[in-house]
């Protein structure tokens, strides 16, 4: 049984959880959080890394103890620790956890006052008014728990992060794709499209033997449960929950159905009018003139059936890219190899986890020429943020390593505090020592919808003030959005000169991807920022890009596919 990288994460992730409602250490339950996100990040398997006798305790972030308990779990599948735990904590408890607003010390109150230990009970107690009267809770907090419970997904219809899907997706095509007499495999779907999150996946093959490869894919080790079987067609749960359909097909169709089940349904309907209006018939079979097939071996003859060029699967929502390929003016999308530098990264100064040289080298290998050194600021405590003093020495440092750094040249940044009133949390004279400012909002997320607009202006108004970080402070399946005028944000980085930042990190993906084609029709440049915190976050720009291909971005929209001299041109800000 290949255990992934997403299984150990996800058995750290619920160690972690189970600590936290004991109230044990902090450090220790971050530990077990960074070495869950260290996992999920890496972009090879640690299975592999094992058989291949790599010691583990050399990665970022794990040490001894955890490296013993990763090849345990590679091992068995689980952890002994684990399985203590859980017998220690009432499983509904857990769940209380991932609800938005409630810690361990709020989940820990409920238990004690309420006798509240899973969401039922929870929902009850809401109801009936009872939380409200609990000290530190109040009407507002029950409200917003109520709601929280309102907007859970029912069971089984929970979206995974596109990162996540990636994990399973690449290892069982491969699978696949090691069948006899496949030709072709393609994970079609919201998948292709780059959507950030995904229901399940839709895999389609071409192979001369239906049912080997049926069998094959039955037969696969991480199937839960077979849903159906059939010979152009079956569904597999696997054991992560993640619901998968195989379609085999027939050459002459494979376009008609990469088209079709690519998707998304608003685009394949507008597609099939189109169709309708020309007297085809369109469907996942190929494209019909009455009973004569016309098209449907590729997707360009399907698209060139009713008159337009081949759409990049990242546009296809019908949200404009079929008038855009009508009039000939598709955007040229932004792709990976663009990339010139990376705008937002964290070292071991802060609560990154790998030194200068190691984050500097590793975007060097990245194909990366320059690379922003932005430290968390003095307010964020808990990530270890500079004071003034700090960061004029950890400036230094990085003067004197670009001194000796060949290929990739280390720019000064911060990742300041936007703080309530639109104040930043360093002084002017700290500031204007740096290349790049980027300001991020960690605080206060519940102001109203006004103030919290004119806190980020505020903000950007500040002379020095380059690029706002994760704009919208989503954490996807955790943590909405703040109420934010998005419009006015953008129109306010436009007349003052500033950026706006697609932040990578796959639980972020923040602009999305309409707010970047917002951003892009006014003229605002989006900077693709990795946020990495260790070497192997630099991988998640490959999210960063697929986010930024469903927003329309081409490599001029963005700030980093720049070389370094326009680049520094345009920090300049001109409006200041
Ligand atoms: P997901 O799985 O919720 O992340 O999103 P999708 O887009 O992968 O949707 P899914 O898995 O339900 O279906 C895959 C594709 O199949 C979808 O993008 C378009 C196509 N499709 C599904 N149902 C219909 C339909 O009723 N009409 C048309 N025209 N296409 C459909
Ligand atoms: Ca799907
Ligand atoms: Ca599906």
């Amino acid at each position: 049984m290949p255990v992934h990288n997403a299984d150990i994460a996800a058995v750290f992730d619920e160690i972690a959880d189970l600590l936290e409602i004991q109230g044990d250490n902090p450090f220790r339950i971050r530990a077990y959080r960074n070495a869950a996100r260290t996992l999920r990040d890496m972009g090879v398997e640690v299975t592999d890394l094992l058989e291949q006798g790599v010691d583990l305790s050399r990665l970022p972030g794990i040490g001894k103890d955890l490296a013993g308990k990763i090849a345990e779990v590679a091992r068995t599948g689980t952890l002994g620790q684990l399985q203590e735990l859980r017998r220690q904590v009432p499983p509904g408890l857990t769940e209380l956890l991932r609800l938005p607003g409630l810690g361990p010390k709020r989940v820990q109150a409920l238990r004690e006052h309420l006798g509240v230990e899973d969401l039922e009970a929870l929902r009850r107690a809401a109801r009936e008014g009872r939380i409200r009267e609990l000290p530190g809770f109040g009407a507002r907090t029950e409200q917003a728990i109520l709601e929280a419970l309102a907007q859970r997904p029912a069971e089984g219809q929970e979206r995974l992060l596109l990162a996540t899907a990636v994990q399973y997706a690449e290892p069982l095509a491969a699978w696949l794709r090691e069948t006899p007499g496949v030709e072709q495999v393609v994970v079609a779907g919201s998948y292709r499209r780059a959507r950030e999150t995904v229901g399940d996946l839709d895999i389609l093959a071409i192979a001369a033997d239906r049912e080997a490869v049926m069998e094959r894919f039955t037969g696969y080790d991480e199937v839960g449960r077979v849903l159906s079987r059939g010979t152009t067609r079956s569904t597999v749960l696997l054991r992560s929950g993640l619901q998968v359909d195989l379609r085999v097909v027939g050459h002459e169709s494979f376009g008609a159905a990469l088209h079709y089940f690519t998707g998304s349904k608003a685009h394949n309907i507008a597609v099939r009018r189109l169709g309708q209006e020309r007297g085809l018939k369109i469907n996942e079979y190929g494209v019909f003139r009455g009973s004569r097939r016309v098209a449907g071996q590729t997707e360009e003859s399907v698209f060139a059936a009713v008159g337009l060029p081949w759409i990049p699967p990242e546009l296809r929502e019908d949200r404009g890219e079929i008038e855009a390929a009508q009039a000939g003016r598709l955007p040229e999308l932004v792709r990976l190899e663009d990339l010139r530098g990376d705008l937002h990264c964290h070292t071991k100064a802060t609560d990154g986890r790998n030194s200068l040289e190691e984050m500097a080298e590793a975007a060097r290998r990245a194909g990366l020429r320059y690379l922003a050194i932005t430290e968390h600021s003095r307010r964020l405590t808990v990530a270890k943020g500079l004071d003034p003093k700090r960061l004029r020495q950890h400036l230094e440092a990085i003067d004197r390593l670009n001194e000796r750094l060949r290929g990739i040249t280390l720019l000064k940044g911060i990742e300041v505090d936007i703080l309530e009133d639109g104040s930043l949390d360093l002084p002017d004279s700290a500031l204007a020592e740096l290349d790049l400012v980027v300001g991020a909002v960690h605080s206060k997320f519940h102001l109203s919808r006004e103030r919290q607009t004119e806190r980020i202006l505020r903000a950007m108004d500040h002379r020095h003030f380059s690029i706002l970080a994760h704009p919208s402070g989503r954490l996807l399946g955790e943590r909405p959005p703040y109420e934010v005028d998005m419009e006015r944000i953008i129109e306010g980085a436009r007349q003052r000169g500033c950026f706006l930042e697609l932040n990578a990190h796959p639980e972020r993906l923040d602009l999305n991807d309409v707010y970047c084609k917002m951003a892009k029709e006014a003229g605002v440049l989006i900077a693709i920022s990795s946020d990495a915190h260790s070497v192997l976050d630099l991988n998640n720009l490959r999210f960063g890009v697929g986010q930024a291909r469903r927003g329309w971005l081409e490599a001029r929209d963005v700030l980093n596919t720049r070389p370094l001299a326009e680049l520094r041109r345009l920090l300049r800000r001109t409006m200041a």
